[in-house]
């Protein structure tokens, strides 16, 4: 069968391994990939991403630290961009309703809540450091300057020592209680709202994939408590396509 010609342009980041790894990239790729829409990617280096999404004339981002950001996308048929996985994933629900994905929910809302607060500084912890090994030079460059900027140390000192051990040690209640609300709905099906799934679960699976690109020992640690591996699993089949 012919391969559709793409509807979507994924701006994606780009690493060394030739594959999506960012947390919010492999979000709006679960859905493309969910929903079975025709795209291409294009993946773009640190120190490129706002050059060429300013190219593009999509509007900066006021509120955060980064006025440009990846993921972003061009829907080709309604010559529409949009930039912030928030953003995208409401674009591609309104235009492309089937298969439904619902995106918010109160359940939802409090795991991904409780992730960020809980697991969030130990993925940032064990992932930061790492993530320079899979990065070309330029990036490498960029993404020290920048993060150390914003850190007031070198990315290394994070992991010095017994620094990691003690953080996920510290987690080690918290990320399991949170595990324990993504099984809330286990007797419907193993995704966070029961037999389908929802924006959390890429939400959740996006984060897991990014930790398993960048150092599987940090995927393996989170995969042992119940409820990540649960919906791991369950969104595998849609993280087959990987670039
Ligand atoms: N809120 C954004 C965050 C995405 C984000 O932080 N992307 C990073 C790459 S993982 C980025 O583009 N950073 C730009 C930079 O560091 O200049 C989203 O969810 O889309």
């Amino acid at each position: 069968m012919a391969t559709p010609s793409p509807e979507i342009t994924l701006y994606d980041l780009a690493c060394t391994k030739g594959v999506c790894f960012s947390p919010a990239g492999w979000r709006i790729r679960l859905i493309l990939n969910y929903k079975n829409i025709p795209y291409s990617t294009a993946f773009l280096e640190f120190p490129d991403i706002e050059p060429t999404l300013k190219a593009l004339d999509i509007p900066p981002t006021t509120t955060a630290k980064h006025a440009y950001t990846v993921p972003a996308i061009h829907h080709i048929p309604s010559n529409t961009y949009a930039m912030d996985s928030a953003a995208i994933a409401a674009f591609l629900e309104a235009t492309y309703p089937d298969p439904a994905l619902p995106l918010t929910s109160a359940l939802g809302a409090e795991i991904e809540k409780k992730a960020r607060a809980v697991v969030g500084p130990a993925f940032y912890t064990s992932l930061v450091p790492r993530e320079l090994h899979i990065l070309s030079p330029r990036s490498q460059e960029y993404f020290r300057r920048t993060r150390e900027s914003a850190l007031g140390h070198p990315l290394e000192d994070l992991i010095a020592g017994d620094k990691e051990e003690a953080v996920w040690k510290a987690i080690d209640d918290d990320a399991r209680a949170a595990g324990a609300l993504m099984r809330t709905n286990k007797a419907q099906g193993p995704f966070v709202l029961g037999a389908q799934p929802s924006f959390t679960d890429f939400f959740i699976a996006g984060a897991l994939q990014n930790a398993r690109v960048v150092e599987e020992r940090v995927w393996e640690r989170c995969v042992a408590y119940e409820g990540y591996r649960e919906v791991y699993e369950a969104c595998e089949r849609w993280m087959e396509r990987k670039d």
